[in-house]
């Protein structure tokens, strides 16, 4: 368990061990400390924003039913919120996290506690800072085991570990986005990857810092993958071995077997590994995918799966990952992807649609005087620039506060043109309006919202993310979303439900949901840049027919502004 590699096989008896006084739903508690420690396990070692102090954060382990209070403590110097990714909170936006969306920041010194159920969800999510860039070192993974007596959909695992892949830069990330945001242009690329917060022996400085986890011949492993990054998109694999996909985003998927997944930031896949090789010692890598003329840090990550009673001379070899812009195995690798829409865990897919969106996600450039090109680098949801209130939006909406939103958002572009063709390099300003504008759902109305990627200044991959929801994806495609010929085409059995999709490269995704979850959910590309950027808008939906299905009431540490 010491010198240069660190194997973590006692883990998950531990996590056993800790489970198994869990009879029925339990009230589980944390205490989150954010605080900056030195704890860099990189080349230049700096203080960073953790909670805990460590990095990544603490495992949050539930069981579906628990009711879960986590006190987070600001001590560090920036405003604070966390987000539980993927966590629906029914009712309950109060606890859901995005700073001035549905609450204002905690403040240095300040602390609130979030408070929620995790009901009728179970697997792997994770948590992180929804403020600024403080994800990149604020994150960690939340596992919902099954409910007692329930046992997983595929054969049980002997053991399971928690992988999430990061990107870490060497300077202070809040100094990173502020220098970006003085040119008006992306600031510069991250220094590393890394996987359990190191980067692995293919970094120069790095010989002592890599996560290695400890195998069985024969045993079989559920690996738990996060894609913690701000701005890549990464492939995993592991050298010489299948990965079987059984979940994605905290629900079970039809189980396909590959050499390689494509993760999106956002993202969580549930893999089954068996240690089924000759015994050696082998290579898990994470290297971006970008199909886009965009610079990308190309740096491959490291872990090492090694065979129990191999010594730790021998050099493992790395695996074959797909090439940086292999587009068809992206596309080819999430057309696998299917629910597994058993009687126990249906596809509930919407049939009829109530209300049909259609979002244009477009780069564009605004006048900046100050700034390096005079130019500003902005994104936009049909042609709309979003800007962060100085309240939580949520408040402005249940006290009914005026002049802080309006309930505008376009439901289609302003103006139709052709999305994907030639590269756009007129018209790219954008509409910054003072008040955000949102877009009004009725309860329990069923939406469908076609995201389309545009050409101006590039066309791109963004990694949508909805909060309060999980939607089903029920379709794809390249080039411009066709409405007369396209829908034919939808998978209404067995779509993949996700809470976070990748927009192809140049094409467009559509999704449904049912609204049935009253309050303001954010909705944002989940590349930091682009959010910050102002890719992202949010729905309110209305209150249902009685005090049930209406917004719980504030808590009453709900930081103010
Ligand atoms: C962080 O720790 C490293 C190694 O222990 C040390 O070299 C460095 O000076 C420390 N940095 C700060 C700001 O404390
Ligand atoms: C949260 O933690 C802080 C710091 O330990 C403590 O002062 C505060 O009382 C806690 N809040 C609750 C509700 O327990
Ligand atoms: C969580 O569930 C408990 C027990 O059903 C309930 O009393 C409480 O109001 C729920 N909390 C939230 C935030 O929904
Ligand atoms: C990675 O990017 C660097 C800098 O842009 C480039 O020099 C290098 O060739 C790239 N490597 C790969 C494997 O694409
Ligand atoms: C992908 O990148 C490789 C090497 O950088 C290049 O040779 C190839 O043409 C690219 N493929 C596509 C489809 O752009
Ligand atoms: C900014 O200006 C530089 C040269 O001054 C140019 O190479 C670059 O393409 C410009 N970037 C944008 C986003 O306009
Ligand atoms: C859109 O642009 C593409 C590529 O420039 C072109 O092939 C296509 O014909 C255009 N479509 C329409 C409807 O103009
Ligand atoms: C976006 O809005 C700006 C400002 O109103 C306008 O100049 C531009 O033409 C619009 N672009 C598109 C693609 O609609
Ligand atoms: C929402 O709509 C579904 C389908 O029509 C219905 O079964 C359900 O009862 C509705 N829920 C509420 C709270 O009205
Ligand atoms: C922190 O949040 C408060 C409340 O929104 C705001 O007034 C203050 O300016 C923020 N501080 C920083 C450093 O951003
Ligand atoms: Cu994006």
């Amino acid at each position: 368990m010491t010198g240069e590699i660190n194997i973590f096989r006692l883990f998950f008896l531990s996590v056993m061990g800790y489970l198994s006084i869990s009879a029925t739903a339990e009230l589980k508690k944390y205490q989150f400390d954010i605080q900056v420690k030195n704890v860099s396990r990189l080349c230049h070692a700096k203080p960073i924003v953790t909670v805990n102090g460590m990095f990544p954060g603490p495992t949050v382990y539930v069981r579906e039913g628990d009711r879960v209070l986590i006190n987070v403590t600001n001590y560090a110097q920036y405003n604070m919120s966390i987000h539980w990714h993927g966590l629906k909170q029914y009712r309950n936006g109060w606890a859901d996290g995005p700073a001035y969306v549905t609450q204002c920041p905690i403040q240095t010194g300040q602390s609130y506690t979030y408070d929620f159920n995790v009901t009728g969800q179970r697997g792997t999510l994770w948590w992180h800072a929804h403020i600024s860039w403080l994800r990149a070192t604020v994150h960690g993974a939340i596992v919902i085991m099954p409910k007692q007596g329930t046992s997983y959909p595929f054969p049980q695992p002997d053991f399971e570990f928690n992988l999430l892949l990061g990107e870490w830069w060497n300077d202070d990330v809040e100094e990173v986005v502020k220098q970006g945001n003085k040119l008006g242009l992306p600031p510069k690329t991250s220094d590393a990857h890394t996987i359990n917060g190191k980067p692995g022996p293919l970094f120069l400085c790095s010989e002592k810092h890599t996560y290695a986890i400890e195998v069985e011949q024969g045993k079989t492993y559920l690996l738990r993958i996060i894609n913690a990054a701000l701005n890549d998109e990464l492939f995993f694999a592991i050298n010489g071995h299948k990965l079987t996909v059984v979940e994605v985003d905290a629900v079970y998927t039809k189980p396909f077997s590959t050499n390689a997944i494509l993760i999106a930031p956002g993202q969580t896949t549930n893999v089954l590994v068996r240690a089924d090789q000759v015994p050696d010692r082998y290579f898990m890598a994470a290297r971006p995918f970008m199909d886009a003329p965009i610079s990308v840090d190309n740096k491959t990550a490291t872990a090492i799966l090694q065979y129990k009673g191999i010594p730790n001379t021998i050099v493992p070899k790395l695996p074959q990952l797909p090439s940086l812009n292999d587009t068809n195995f992206a596309l080819n690798y999430n057309s696998k992807l299917r629910s597994l829409n058993s009687p126990q865990f249906p596809a509930k897919v919407p049939l009829k649609v109530d209300r049909h969106l259609f979002y244009t996600i477009g780069l564009g450039a605004n006048p900046c005087p100050t700034c390096q090109n005079g130019t500003r680098l902005t994104a936009s949801l049909n042609n709309i620039t979003f800007l962060m209130p100085q309240i939580g939006l949520l408040q402005a909406h249940y006290y009914n506060l005026k002049g802080v939103f309006t309930m505008d958002f376009p439901d289609h572009p302003p103006t139709p043109f052709n999305y994907t063709g030639a590269p756009l390099t007129a018209n790219l300003g954008t509409t910054v309006s003072n008040l955000p504008r949102l877009s009004k759902i009725a309860f329990n109305s069923t939406v469908e919202l076609v995201l389309q990627d545009t050409n101006l200044l590039s066309v791109e991959s963004h990694p949508f993310h909805l909060h309060g929801y999980n939607f089903f994806v029920v379709g794809s495609g390249i080039g411009n979303f066709d409405p007369n010929k396209d829908p034919a085409k939808y998978n209404l059995v067995d779509p993949p439900e996700r809470n976070t999709v990748g927009v192809p490269t140049g094409g467009w995704t559509a999704i449904r949901f049912r609204a049935d979850n009253p309050g303001v959910w954010f909705i944002h590309c989940h590349l930091e840049l682009h959010t910050g950027w102002g890719l992202k808008t949010a729905f309110v939906v209305e209150n249902g027919p009685s005090p049930d299905y209406s917004i719980l009431p504030p808590p009453k540490d709900l930081p103010p502004c």
